[in-house]
């Protein structure tokens, strides 16, 4: 395998055993629009770093995974069109020398590779609407099962199909904790008619439960009130960005950005507003039970 330039601060803090939080940069370059991008990451570090945490946001860049970028790099990654990359996509990548986005799954296998064990993001990918034909299952699910790392999300957005995506997580063994909620959140609102097997009430419990399990966790955070999209515009939303799906024939790992988009140019940016809000707060969640889990250690 590639090896990975981790950047100084966060080689010492991992060698140290101090709290390190892997952000994603998918959603950077391909699930919000510039410059509010970047003003998002930035954000998103600082958020890591006022709970005592260090961030590591992850993207491929000129075939070098980086874990830690400077604000050069991460300007980068906000600013030039990169590729969208999986974990399968990871050796070609970097073999060729490309740059990219780093997914859920391959942000998860690259932290875990770098060592990090937290890893706060907006929604994980999942088992998409007609997936009983279309197949379309994101690798996502399959590395959270394979990996021991916890992820927080705010659940999965209802453009998938929530049943599935949780009955595919239940068959691979990942456990699905609410942070405050019984419910499973969906994204853009805070509950969604499923509930989740088990439940904590602060960043300690959910430490000591992926300490305890030893494998790959879900945490799901709902998104704060004040930011829960209405109701009414976010079904109509829904139902138009998948028909634009049909109309244009889109598929395959285009499908989530292409969602996106419409969700933001269409709600006139109150979907904006709502996923920026929702990834600082998981973040804000990821850098407590990463504080937690290395105290746990002394
Ligand atoms: N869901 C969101 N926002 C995102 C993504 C998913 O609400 O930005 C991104 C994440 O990087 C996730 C990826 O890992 O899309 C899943 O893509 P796919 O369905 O092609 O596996
Ligand atoms: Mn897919």
């Amino acid at each position: 395998m590639t090896t990975l330039h981790i950047a100084e601060e966060v080689a010492v803090a991992l060698a140290e055993n101090r709290p390190v939080v892997a952000l994603e940069s998918t959603i950077l370059s391909h699930g919000l629009p510039a410059p509010r991008n970047l003003t998002v990451a930035d954000r998103l570090e600082r958020v890591v770093r006022e709970a005592g945490a260090v961030p590591a946001t992850i993207a491929v860049l000129d075939g070098v995974p980086h874990i830690g970028l400077t604000r050069a790099e991460l300007e980068r990654v906000c600013s030039e069109q990169l590729l969208k990359l999986s974990l399968r996509d990871l050796g070609a990548a970097c073999a060729l020398g490309r740059s990219g986005a780093t997914t859920v799954a391959s942000t998860t296998a690259l932290a875990h590779q770098a060592g990090i064990r937290v890893f706060g993001t907006g929604g994980l990918g999942g088992v998409h609407r007609g997936a009983h034909e279309t197949w379309d299952v994101s690798a996502d699910l399959d590395v959270v099962a394979t990996t021991p790392v916890l992820v927080v999300s705010s659940g999965v957005k209802s453009i998938l199909d929530m049943g599935a995506t949780l009955e595919v997580l239940e068959t691979r063994s990942v456990p699905v904790v609410g942070y405050r909620t019984d419910r499973f959140p969906a994204f853009y609102r805070r509950e969604s008619e499923f509930g989740v097997p088990w439940r904590v009430e602060d960043a300690k419990q959910a430490a000591a439960v992926f300490a305890a399990g030893g494998r790959g966790m879900l945490l799901v955070n709902p998104i704060p009130a004040a930011f829960e999209m209405d109701v009414e515009l976010h079904d109509r939303l829904l139902a138009e960005g998948l028909r634009k799906l049909v109309d244009q024939n889109v598929r395959g790992k285009d499908v989530s950005p292409v969602l996106l988009e419409h969700f933001h140019t269409a709600s006139g940016g109150v979907s904006l507003d709502a996923n920026e809000e929702l990834v600082v707060s998981n973040v804000q969640v990821a850098a407590e039970v990463a504080v937690a889990l290395c105290g746990e250690q002394h």
